[in-house]
């Protein structure tokens, strides 16, 4: 807006008000666009791959086409598979790579239902789908040591990062329990905003937790800390190799051998075992 100059009777130019505005219009945008996208961003659903596209197959071994795989993990650089199924329901210790047989099993007592297990100092936990049990064994002489009452939900998978328990029960939650199945924290997993239902088995990688989604062939890797789903690997191509399935042999299995950085792979009476290394 130009107005006359009283003092001079010139016209003025309040160019300096003009540009305070325009000044204080960029400030605005220069504090508001970040924030706005940062809430797309964190709205923002994981990118989808390929299991291959990140990982190299390194190998196809034998797995039990008989075992209703809950839980898959490596203690002191052996396999341990905890298997399904009332009255079926067993941990297979000690699993021979080469040739997928145990070298020792044990059944799980009063024919409960066996899901997620891990080892976390010394001992092994096996959750129990609807009876309220954590079976916790030794590890080596599959003794049963002890039986946690009273687990207040459902048990689907389990892994440890060392210190606590990570227990899902087929929701969208996890749950981080003490050495006694105490929960003290609920983690709320969400992938673009939205919950991620259905988290079965899962494994502690490198900080992070890997879990299959029930039913389909996606694996997520979660942000335990946040619940963020950071990427999404589409397994279909894993599936696909395998002959002969039921409705219920999906993927789920996610096993971490540390010590040569290779991640394990199958599913319910899956005959194939499937190793995996970063692309470096
Ligand atoms: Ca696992």
């Amino acid at each position: 807006m130009k107005t006359s100059n009283p003092n001079t009777g010139k016209k003025s130019d309040h160019r300096p008000l003009r540009v305070i505005k325009s000044l204080l219009l960029i400030l605005t945008l220069s504090t508001a666009l970040p924030l706005l996208v940062g809430c797309a961003a964190n709205h923002a659903s994981a990118p989808v791959k390929k299991i291959s596209e990140g990982f190299d197959l390194e190998a196809t071994l034998p797995h039990d086409g008989d075992a209703f795989t809950e839980g898959l993990f490596f203690d002191q650089g052996k396999l341990y598979e905890s298997t399904g199924l009332s009255g079926r329901s067993k941990i297979r210790a000690k699993v021979d790579l080469k040739t997928g047989k145990a070298a020792a099993e044990t059944a799980l007592p009063n024919s409960a239902f066996g899901e997620g297990a891990c080892v976390m100092n010394g001992e092994l936990y096996v959750l129990t789908y609807t009876e309220g049990k954590i079976f916790v064994f030794d590890p080596e002489t599959l003794a049963l040591k002890r039986t946690i009452d009273g687990y207040p939900r459902e048990g689907w998978g389990l892994t440890t990062d060392g210190a606590r328990l990570y227990a899902g029960d087929g929701t969208s939650h996890l749950y981080i329990l003490d050495q006694n199945g105490k929960t003290a924290r609920t983690i709320d997993v969400r992938d673009g905003g939205n919950a991620v239902e259905n988290i079965n088995e899962l494994e502690w990688i490198d900080g992070k937790i890997w879990a299959n989604i029930w039913m389909t062939t996606d694996i997520v890797i979660i942000n335990p800390e946040t619940g963020k789903v950071e990427t999404r690997f589409d397994c279909g191509e894993l599936k696909d190799s395998i002959p002969h399935q039921n409705t219920d042999d999906v993927l789920n299995g996610i096993a971490y051998d540390k010590e040569y950085e290779k991640i394990y792979l199958t599913g319910k009476r899956w005959q194939s075992l499937f190793v995996f290394s970063p692309r470096k």
